[in-house]
């Protein structure tokens, strides 16, 4: 473990921590110049805009006199504002150059307690690369907020239950998709070659699409924070993210039934802006690479396989206390990364699948039929791989019972400080493997509640 290696990819991740922290970037500063309008001194009070089922563009977006569409709503704020959604269901909007500032971010949330859904088959696009929400040009200092994000087209369920039995099936069913779904095939699309930066995504129910949640050029110092994605790739192969760039963050989200879960991805043939220094972290990963016919180029086929986390090119990345449970492929890397004190288990076909030797695999669980297929020389350390005796698997309880062989059995590493729960490591003698960290005498800590809902028959 403590390899020159290791010890240099600390520094390095520290480092990037640290960047990520700071004030001042090349990007933030070419963003700032390409930012119209006022210094925050000059700034005009925010404003708080609302969108209502009930409401009319004629409105001047008040509480009492709504908007009708967010289209009007987000064509109307400046930096510092906030958009409030009520309930109900909405088509979805189309932005360019859409900027908040430093500590005065645009924010569009829904109201407090209240479902606010963005639907684009209210607005039907011709073919599946459509989506519902636009950010063209650089997007910065946005934050997205308790929206649900979907695409009710009623055909979509119609192919996805045509039966499949071979290629000539399947490529006849690809056909007929291409032509009759009309919804868009994307939640999110952030426009490629702008370098968008500082836009968070939290608390969002994105799913349902024929391809994606989320596709971006590069983009960096964006956050998504405790969204729920689900049931996405399908017919289309696609992905819950189809994201590059640096310095991004994963934490809480709960990505399941998708082909591709996370798809994070750098240009091809040498060429700059992989995926590196990002954190993903407690993440719960599950039922992801589901067949999906295909299209991809001019190929088509049954897609048999899929991974829930893919991850090239990319280097210094830390993916830390994450759940990977029942994925067809649990995780494939290539680069210089850290896969530290993760739970996989019943992954099917692969659990880590690396093509690099370079990357830390250090305080993992693996227990699972499926097996690692890593290159020889792989810091391969501490993981555990006999029954770590978790509390109750089948409940989404991944806790460890007091006698788990995974208590203690791990190093202390800089970069995990706490567990899955925000316990402290380490408990007891010493760090365990695995996303928890068992705590003595603490009772019985519950599973995320949201996964015991799920996973109940
Ligand atoms: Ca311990």
């Amino acid at each position: 473990m403590k390899t020159a290696t290791s010890l240099r990819m600390s520094v390095g991740i520290l480092l990037g921590l640290m960047a990520a922290r700071g004030a001042c970037f090349a990007e933030e500063q070419a963003a700032a110049a390409e930012t119209p309008g006022a210094t925050e001194a000059e700034r005009p009070a925010p404003a708080t805009y609302y969108a209502a089922t009930d409401g009319a563009d004629t409105n001047p977006g008040t509480q009492e006199a709504p908007f009708r569409t967010l289209q009007k709503a987000v064509d109307s704020v400046r930096a510092g504002d906030t958009v409030i959604v009520r309930g109900g269901r909405y088509a979805g909007f189309r932005t360019r150059n859409l900027q908040g500032a430093p500590g005065a971010p645009i924010t569009i949330r829904a109201a407090d307690g209240e479902k606010a859904t963005l639907d684009g088959f209210i607005t039907p696009s011709k073919g599946q690369s459509g989506y519902v929400i636009m950010l063209s040009g650089l997007s910065a200092y946005l934050v997205l907020d308790g929206l649900e994000i979907t695409n009710s087209d009623p055909k979509l369920d119609e192919l996805r239950a045509v039966e499949l039995n071979d290629q000539a099936d399947a490529n006849a069913m690809l056909a007929r998709a291409k032509k009759e779904l009309t919804g868009p095939g994307m939640a999110i699309r952030m426009e490629a070659g702008h370098r968008s930066h500082h836009v968070i995504f939290r608390n969002l129910d994105v799913h349902r699409f024929a391809r994606m949640g989320w596709s971006t050029g590069d983009v960096y110092h964006c956050q998504w924070l405790n969204n729920h994605v689900y049931d996405l790739g399908r017919p289309f192969s696609g992905y819950a993210w189809y994201v590059k760039g640096e310095h991004n963050v994963w934490r809480g989200n709960i990505v399941h039934d998708c082909n591709y879960g996370f798809h994070l991805y750098g240009n091809s043939r040498g060429r700059p802006n992989p995926t590196n220094d990002s954190i993903i972290e407690n993440n719960l990963i599950f039922n992801n690479g589901l067949c999906s016919a295909w299209i991809h180029g001019s190929n088509r086929g049954l897609r048999r396989n899929g991974t829930a986390f893919y991850l090239s090119p990319g280097s210094g990345n830390v993916i830390r206390n994450n759940l990977l449970f029942n994925n067809y492929n649990a995780m494939y890397l290539t680069g210089e990364n850290k896969i530290v004190n993760n739970t996989f288990h019943q992954n099917r076909k692969t659990t880590i699948l690396s093509k690099s030797a370079k990357n830390v695999i250090v305080n993992n669980i693996f227990c699972s039929t499926a097996k690692n297929v890593l290159p020889a020389g792989t810091a391969l350390n501490n993981n555990v791989t006999d029954d770590p005796l978790f509390v109750d698997a089948a409940a989404g309880d991944y806790h460890l019972q007091a006698k788990s062989p995974a208590i203690d059995a791990g190093v202390a590493l800089p970069e995990v400080t706490e567990d899955f729960d925000g316990v402290t490591r380490p408990q007891g003698a010493g760090c365990d493997a695995g996303a928890y960290e068992y705590k003595p005498g603490s009772g019985g800590r519950a599973a995320p509640a949201t996964l015991s809902r799920l996973l109940r028959p």
